[in-house]
């Protein structure tokens, strides 16, 4: 009987590496690859291209291999149990980075049962990490940054997005990334078109004043210089008519998900507090109408519409708050959004451990500008699957821009504020056609 060869890969693009590695393990018997399911790759580096099925039709197809099975996480003890193998067949590079600790767990329990890893050497210069670079540098269709979203609330129990009002914040977020504890890359998954900070970059109200005209151009410049998904704050939707026409913009431009929030008239800002925050709520049959002729209005499957519950804003209760989420989802809300202005979370905590009950539950998206003392892992285990740094990139230029200007016009000179920013070769240097 043919040895059995147990060789995990992700296979989202598949490279003459793959091939190698595949040719041979072949040489030492009955190729098995186990295949990582998108939650699995999620888990440790950007949500697949290609779907879990699409990428095991390649990989089936492949020369050399004999079948395929799922591997649902990246150790992987479990289905090295499952099948215990005779040999286990890895590229070389897994010795660095997120994967080096399973290796290493890996490698011991195949010594139990005297099982071999072989580990052939890493072929140079293809690896996905510079695909994807350059995948990035061509841009990305309008319909597959659409898809992106429901991709990745797919795989992930979680998402995070962070604010971007023009095309140099976006550029930040495109790019920005740490390495967290476990080696692996912690990076932006969305970008979240603020009506606030878009607003506030005109030196405008957030009263929907800034017409969709004007937003389009920032969604556009935004667009342009980024891959992630958009989540765009659509206010509170305008008259429905103009809704239904806004969905269809927004998906023609690739735009994810759009937010609307049951509010009516001069919507003002949600934070704000005392006799400014004079906010009126939408009834609940007239909002359902709205969702409806926005569901009515999309196109394509992947689209989203959030519905943004405001009564916790307005102090009208939990109980309202939970009746609306049941009757928009209802009337097809593909989201809901919990907003609450107070400063220790409790009351999102609190609505999150309801609405996890519902049977027809969808994704909860959660905006802790005043209770930033909940952490994403407090979030993550309430229940909230995107979570949406409004409005900070904003706040923290403001800052240094005025620290800058008051240097500036103390020392009469800027040698003593050029120490706290980027040199104007630096900024020349990050823009592409410079
Ligand atoms: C925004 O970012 O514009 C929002 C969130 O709508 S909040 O400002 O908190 O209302
Ligand atoms: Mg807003």
């Amino acid at each position: 009987m043919k040895k059995l060869v147990y060789v995990p890969m992700a296979a989202d693009i598949i490279h003459p590496g793959h091939l190698n590695i595949i040719k041979e393990a072949a040489k030492l018997g009955h190729v098995m690859v186990g295949l990582f399911s998108d939650r699995a790759i999620a888990s440790y580096k950007r949500v697949p291209f290609m779907t879990y099925e699409q990428r095991k039709v390649i990989v089936e197809n492949l020369k050399g291999v004999d079948e395929v099975v799922m591997q649902d996480e990246k150790e992987y003890e479990p289905n090295l149990i499952k099948y215990k193998p005779d040999f286990l067949v890895h590229g070389s590079d897994w010795n660095e980075g997120p994967l080096n600790e399973p290796r290493q767990r890996a490698i011991a329990l195949m010594d139990t049962w005297g099982g071999k890893v072989v580990e052939p050497q890493y072929t140079k210069d293809v690896s996905s990490t510079k695909f994807n670079k350059s995948i990035k540098e061509l841009g990305i269709m309008p319909h597959i940054r659409l898809a992106a979203l429901k991709k990745s609330l797919n795989a992930k129990p979680m998402v995070k997005g962070i604010e971007a009002h023009n095309g140099l914040s976006a550029m930040i977020v495109e790019d920005v990334s740490v390495k967290d504890e476990n080696g692996i890359n912690q990076s932006f998954d969305l970008i979240w078109l603020s009506s606030l900070t878009d607003s506030s970059a005109k030196g405008k109200p957030d009263i929907e004043f800034v017409d969709l005209t004007s937003r389009m151009t920032t969604v556009n410049d935004i667009l342009e210089v980024c891959t992630k998904p958009i989540i765009y704050d659509g206010d509170t939707g305008s008259e429905i008519p103009h809704f239904a026409l806004t969905v269809k913009r927004l998906e023609r431009l690739g735009v994810s998900a759009v937010v609307i929030e049951d509010k009516m008239g001069l919507k003002k800002n949600s934070l704000l507090e005392g006799s400014a925050a004079k906010h009126t709520q939408d009834s609940i049959e007239h909002f359902c109408e709205k969702i409806k002729a926005g569901k009515n209005a999309q196109i394509t499957d992947d689209f989203m519409i959030i519905s943004r519950i405001e009564s916790l804003i307005l102090g009208v209760g939990m109980d309202d708050a939970v009746l609306r989420a049941k009757k928009y989802i209802e009337a097809g809300a593909d989201g809901i959004m919990i907003h609450s202005r107070k400063k220790d979370g409790a009351e999102i905590l609190e609505f999150c451990e309801i609405y996890n009950k519902f049977k027809n539950r969808k994704p909860l998206m959660v905006v802790p500008t005043n209770y930033p003392i909940l952490s994403e892992e407090d979030l993550q285990k309430a229940g909230a699957n995107i979570i949406v740094y409004a409005n900070q990139l904003l706040r923290a230029s403001y800052t240094a821009m005025l620290n800058t200007a008051t240097s500036i016009l103390s020392h009469k000179r800027a040698l003593e504020a050029d120490k706290n920013y980027i040199s104007a070769l630096e900024l020349i240097s990050l823009i592409k056609g410079n």
